[in-house]
């Protein structure tokens, strides 16, 4: 059995929850995986106790236990998901579309996930009057001149980045998360739009919806 840690946390304006975290419980949905979720308290990720260090030794979500064997970093986790419960694959077989993916994959995280989305949803885990509205909008911005434009000249006439749905797609079910919450207008990027819509119609984007209650999202096993 799998254990997820992650951070999830109810707001007024809905469940917020890990990015990166989100990313493999998107993979665990994908595959039909039983796992729990173990979730941290927010103030962990920057008090990082020792049992948490002891786990991930940067102190950061995600990390799995797979029967009691570890693994952290989102992207090492989904492909160590992948090899270890290849059914449904979820990386193309071809060697260069399986390097597309894989490069689809990074740039969601460094120029996304890492990059400008933080500068929208960190705002979101406090109170709207602490919320630094110049701040946000220079990240919405961000978004709006690098990752958004590649996005949706990358998308091209496909349903999925690589076709079908694969791991290049996981990192921007996470962003349309985030962007669900913030009701960011997606007018100027229409496939983009289209795109986050299929991938919020995937049953497994219910387990990261912000909608559904931090009771219906903790995963399928006891
Ligand atoms: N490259 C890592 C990044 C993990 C990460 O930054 N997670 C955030 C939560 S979404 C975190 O734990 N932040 C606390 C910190 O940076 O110390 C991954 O993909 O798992």
């Amino acid at each position: 059995m799998i254990v997820l840690a992650t951070t999830e946390r109810q707001m007024p304006w809905g469940c917020l929850r890990s990015t990166n975290a989100s990313k493999v419980k998107v993979v665990l949905e994908e595959k039909g995986l039983a796992y729990r979720l173990e979730r941290m308290r927010p103030g962990d990720l920057w008090k990082k106790p020792p049992e948490f260090l002891a786990r991930h030794p940067l102190g950061k979500v995600p990390y799995i236990e797979d029967d009691g064997h570890l693994v952290f970093d989102s992207t090492v986790i989904n492909e160590y998901l992948e090899e270890a419960y290849p059914e449904p694959r979820l990386l193309p077989g071809p060697v260069r579309e399986r390097a597309r993916a894989r490069m689809l994959e990074n740039f969601c995280d460094e120029a996304v996930l890492v990059g400008d989305l933080p500068g929208i949803w960190m705002p979101y885990w406090s109170p709207p009057e602490q919320r630094d509205a110049d701040r946000m909008e220079k990240a919405r911005n961000g978004l709006r001149q690098r990752a958004l434009p590649y996005l949706e000249k990358s998308l091209g006439e496909h349903d999925y980045l690589c076709g079908a749905f694969s791991l290049a797609d996981v990192g921007f079910m996470a962003m349309a998360m985030v962007l669900q919450v913030d009701g960011f207008a997606l007018e100027a990027f229409p496939k983009t739009q289209a795109y986050l819509e299929r991938l919020r119609a995937r049953p497994s984007y219910r387990s990261i919806d912000p909608r559904t209650s931090l009771e219906d999202s903790a995963g399928s096993a006891p």
